[in-house]
């Protein structure tokens, strides 16, 4: 693996950081103190990181429901996230959206939102107002394999592709939409990617538990997209470990086997790559478990920002969350 120790070791990090954050929630749901639902995408790290590594702080960043990973790994305020999960004042959303409407507009996240596919229009807008006034950022929008069967889907893409615009279209293909497999909701030889070139977008395909591929890849389409090349088409295939929505595990409701579960636990984004950095002399073992320690320091000081910080007060229940 020829790879920049530098950005190896953010790929790692940021993979991590993520994941710990996920199991922080998990570990602390079951306290009823987060009154939202949350989406877990524990799995799949690798997507997150590996695109937000090639993204600059001025670039756009979009996602839907699972958005926990994309928010943290494009540089979004922890306390902030973990507030708003608690609802609390001091959270991202002032408390009112929760897990599902995280934002950091100093970090270049203008918004997750959890209607299935709605964000892609919105970040295609974004990035057409962008180009308007040549401002030179790219828009970058997350998506599940389900929202690309929306018709909004489609509709952007033509729109992107006819006006030529710095998007990227990222979609995670988890095989799932909650408990409905792909062979349910698609006919058996659908391909999105060939649907995009048929479009005149570029775009690729890969594996998403690779985080050095995502990377990669993601590389090549941004690169593109900052030349002035109209928009790029890519898509991961992955796995979510945990229920649709929840801190749990639900393999015994039967929509899915036990055993595609630990085949897909066996291709851990993270222990795959953190064995590749061990070989390459990249990190040792205490290097890591400090790297660890960090973050959870990290972790435990958000919680305690979130946990201590005031609800809103109800004269704020109309007023405008983004307004200042
Ligand atoms: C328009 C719309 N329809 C249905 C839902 C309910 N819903 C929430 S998440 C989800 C599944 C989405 O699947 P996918 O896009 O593949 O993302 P994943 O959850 O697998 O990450 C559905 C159907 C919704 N939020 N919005
Ligand atoms: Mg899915």
């Amino acid at each position: 693996m020829k790879i920049d120790k530098k950005i190896a070791i953010s790929l790692y990090y940021s993979m991590l950081r993520i994941r710990m954050v996920e199991e922080k929630i998990v570990e602390l749901y079951s306290e009823q103190e987060m009154r939202c639902p949350v989406h877990l995408c524990i799995g799949q790290e690798a997507i997150a990181a590996g695109v937000c590594v090639n993204l600059l702080k001025k670039d756009y960043l979009f996602s839907s429901h699972r958005s926990h990973g994309h928010y943290l790994a494009k540089g979004g305020d922890l306390k902030q996230m973990l507030a708003e999960i608690y609802g609390k004042a001091t959270g991202c959303s002032k408390g009112k959206g929760g897990s599902m409407h995280l934002v950091d507009l100093s970090a270049g996240i203008l918004g997750t939102t959890p209607i299935v596919a709605g964000i892609i229009p919105i970040a295609t807008g974004a990035a057409f107002g962008t180009k308007m006034k040549d401002e030179g950022n790219v828009t970058a929008v997350f998506f599940g394999d389900a929202a690309a069967e929306e018709g909004v889907f489609f509709e952007s893409l033509n729109f992107a592709s006819l006006k030529k615009l710095p998007v990227l279209f990222i979609c995670e293909n988890n095989f799932f939409s909650v408990y409905s497999p792909l062979s349910v909701r698609q006919p058996e030889k659908r391909d999105n990617l060939s649907l995009a070139k048929s479009l005149g977008i570029k775009g690729a395909k890969g594996n998403g538990n690779d985080v050095f591929e995502v990377y990669k890849l993601a590389k090549k389409a941004i690169l593109n997209i900052r030349k002035g090349k109209g928009p790029y088409y890519l898509e991961f295939d992955t796995y979510r470990w945990r229920e649709h929505c929840g801190p749990n595990f639900d393999n015994d409701l039967g929509y899915r086997t036990e055993r595609d579960f630990l085949k897909w636990k066996k291709k851990c984004p993270i222990g795959l790559f953190e064995k590749k950095l061990i070989d390459c002399g990249i990190l040792n073992s205490s290097q890591i478990k400090s790297l660890k320690q960090d973050i959870r320091e990290e972790i435990n000081d958000a919680v305690s920002f979130a946990k201590n910080s005031p609800y809103p007060e109800s004269k704020e229940m109309l007023s405008d969350v983004y307004a200042d």
